[in-house]
């Protein structure tokens, strides 16, 4: 059963929306604003319940050569191994590696894990997504620590 409703919006927004779209690529506005509509509830049941659980996806660019940070990296990971499902590591070039760690847990932690990454010198680009998980999905608790 799908619920309905209707938006009414002054040309000039109308306008700016539907060229969004297009350089988004939607097809149809319906998707469009489901994709704003969950977008702002994730964002607002972040900030509501930060002790929900939630998947993350932390990831950023690093150079190997930098002094100690791979050992930093592995030993800020170990500590948070039960927030840590896994790691994909390429190495981008000589230099230059890119990480993407999955992570799942209580979403304030998540975060603070991300922010502890993102913050050591050396670290660039980091960007944590976090999706809260429906309540009852198995969340923590649910894996071996
Ligand atoms: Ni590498």
């Amino acid at each position: 059963m799908t619920d309905r409703f209707t938006v009414s919006l002054e040309p000039a927004l109308a306008a700016e929306f539907s060229a969004l779209l297009a350089r988004k690529g939607y097809d149809n506005r319906s998707e469009a604003v489901r994709d704003l509509i969950r977008e702002a509830l994730t964002r607002e049941r972040l900030e509501r319940a930060p002790e929900g659980d939630c998947v993350g996806v932390l990831s950023y660019l690093y150079d190997h050569h930098e002094r100690e940070l791979s050992k930093r990296l592995t030993e800020v990971q170990h500590a948070r191994h039960d927030l840590s499902v896994t790691t994909l590591h390429m190495h981008l070039d000589h230099d230059t590696c890119v990480e993407a760690a999955l992570l799942r847990g209580q979403a304030s932690e998540v975060l603070a894990f991300g922010e502890t990454v993102m913050a050591r010198p050396g670290i660039q680009h980091g960007r944590l997504h976090r999706i809260p998980l429906p309540d009852g999905t198995p969340g923590r608790g649910t894996r071996s620590k």
